[in-house]
């Protein structure tokens, strides 16, 4: 079986073994605008500083969405001034989707927010991001 992941604009096949020591972080950007994480009330993300993710995402369509379809974005930022975080500017098409990501090496708090203009809820779409040392 293979499994298709996407990385900074490439697509590529990867064996499942390639992606063995990643840990696996699945969410859902949903039609709501909301993300989701099973058995999270407040979604959160927590990592290890420079960590190997497979964020696994399944993203619904909200009431609008990027000319070139995507409906969701996930874009990391540091929490402390806003600057985004090299790797982690994802955008989300319909369906399911993977993505094999590092995690920041600088722990601390960050924050994830959707970038796509995906309804009138669109500012409340947002998660914490912690980066443990
Ligand atoms: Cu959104």
């Amino acid at each position: 079986m293979l499994v298709w992941i996407v990385t900074a604009g490439a697509v590529l096949a990867a064996a499942p073994r390639a992606t063995a020591q990643a840990r696996v972080i699945e969410i859902t950007a949903d039609s709501d605008s909301r993300y989701k994480i099973a058995g999270q009330r407040t979604p959160e993300i927590t990592v290890k500083a420079g960590e190997k993710i497979l964020l696994r995402v399944t993203a619904h369509r909200g009431k609008s969405w990027n000319r070139d379809g995507s409906i969701h974005g996930f874009t990391l930022l540091r929490a402390k001034d806003r600057t985004r975080v090299d790797g982690w500017d994802l955008l989300f098409k319909p369906g399911t989707q993977e993505f094999l990501l590092t995690a920041p090496n600088e722990p601390g708090a960050y924050e994830v927010v959707c970038t796509v203009i995906c309804s009138e809820e669109h500012e409340g779409m947002h998660m914490k991001f912690t980066v443990l040392p």
